[in-house]
């Protein structure tokens, strides 16, 4: 096919015509495979026969996993490559490098960061990766000091805002984390084995009340861009450490969502291992929490401005709320549309049905919490949670 058509309208990208694209940036490309499900987009690994390759990322005009019942923007693209770039600028190296962003192909081309998994699939598979978690702090940090007030003039902060305006993927966000799982939705997706708990759930007006109180800030608060989506299936993870993809629910909005992604999913990872009795991961699990935690809160210090005095303020007021995003999380990913795989792939019913349960018990609680002091304590309420 001519890869000047490319350029003059939008066309679904296939097996073959994903090739044909990427020959402008790999001209001898043979070969594209399916690298991961994806929820949201299409993304093709092109490759060549010396095994050089580039990811080619296509937005469909409506949410991949649902089909064209759920229209989407074609600009979530655009927001992915503008926030890939920016996250090469405040944290260099943490992130594949930006190859092409074209707008009327709604396609973004990115280095294929060969030697990494899904860190979510390394997780799965007791994989360890000693350096991702801290290296996960070290990115949220620097992407918090780089884009918040304290990296760029107010002014320029605003209009980071209006150029990061992403209401329709923060409405995926609203209905499918905040919303639907606390009410009898459509969207859901339980088995037969959980109607009873989560009933009890729909039916838990404190649990309501926390629900919407977390919506409200997640819709409110507008500190810093933040990935928007950093669950440990956005993160690549080997030997030399963790690199973040899939920004295109990028949105200048709390920080302490992306910090409650990312403990809400370790929190998953060890619910479903100690699940399966496998306790020495599960410990493991504990640790890159740990370490995630503490190197968003040292690179934080060494990058904040010595002007303001209030960075302890900042850290109590962020695990607080990143405790509650956590536990919402914890809720969605075993009674919303789009779950965890770390859960629902264990094979025994009995052990599934346990990290299952395990999880509501300790999403309710970690969005009941109130005066979390410090990691350790998020994380026991989460792992010693009583029964929903
Ligand atoms: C329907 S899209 C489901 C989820 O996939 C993305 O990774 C986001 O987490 C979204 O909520
Ligand atoms: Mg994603």
């Amino acid at each position: 096919m001519d890869t000047e058509l490319f350029a003059l309208r939008y066309l679904p990208l296939d097996h073959d015509t994903a090739i044909s694209y990427a020959r402008r940036f790999l001209p001898s490309a043979t070969a594209a495979e399916l690298p991961g499900p994806g929820n949201v987009n299409q993304v093709f690994r092109v490759i060549d026969d010396a095994g050089q390759s580039v990811i080619v990322k296509q937005a469909l005009p409506y949410l991949k996993i649902v089909g064209d019942s759920w229209p989407l923007t074609l600009g979530r693209a655009r927001i992915e490559a503008e926030a890939l770039k920016l996250a090469n600028q405040c944290a260099p190296g943490l992130t594949p490098a930006l190859i092409d962003y074209d707008p009327a192909m709604a396609v973004v081309v990115m280095e294929d960061l060969q030697g990494f998994e899904v860190w979510r699939s390394a997780l799965m598979a007791q994989r360890d990766y000693p350096a991702v978690p801290a290296q996960v702090g070290e990115y949220c940090a620097r992407m918090f000091v780089g884009t918040s007030d304290f990296g760029m003039p107010p002014s320029q902060r605003k209009l980071l805002s209006a150029r990061f305006c992403n209401p329709e993927l923060c409405g995926i966000t609203e209905a499918l984390v905040f919303t639907d799982p606390f009410q009898d939705a459509g969207s859901n997706n339980f088995g037969a084995e959980l109607v009873g708990p989560v009933r009890k759930l729909w039916s838990d007006r404190e649990l309501q009340r926390a629900a919407c109180l977390i919506r409200y800030h997640f819709r409110t608060t507008s500190e810093s861009l933040i990935h928007g989506d950093l669950h440990t299936g956005s993160i690549l993870a080997g030997p030399a450490g963790g690199r973040i993809i899939d920004t295109e629910f990028s949105f200048v909005g709390p920080v302490a969502y992306d910090i409650g992604v990312v403990l809400g999913n370790l929190l998953i990872s060890f619910l479903a291992h100690r699940a399966q009795h496998h306790d020495r991961f599960a410990t493991r699990l504990w640790l890159a929490a740990d370490q995630f935690w503490s190197s968003f809160t040292e690179t934080l210090a060494a990058l904040w401005p010595p002007q303001e005095p209030w960075q302890d303020r900042f850290l109590a007021r962020t695990l607080q709320c990143a405790a509650r995003y956590a536990g919402t999380k914890l809720i969605r990913r075993v009674v919303g549309l789009a779950h965890a795989p770390d859960i629902d792939e264990i094979v025994d019913d009995g052990e599934r049905f346990k990290a299952q349960l395990d999880a509501l018990a300790a999403g309710r609680a970690l969005m009941l919490s109130n005066g979390v002091a410090s990691l350790v304590q998020l994380w026991d309420i989460a792992i010693d949670a009583p029964a929903v």
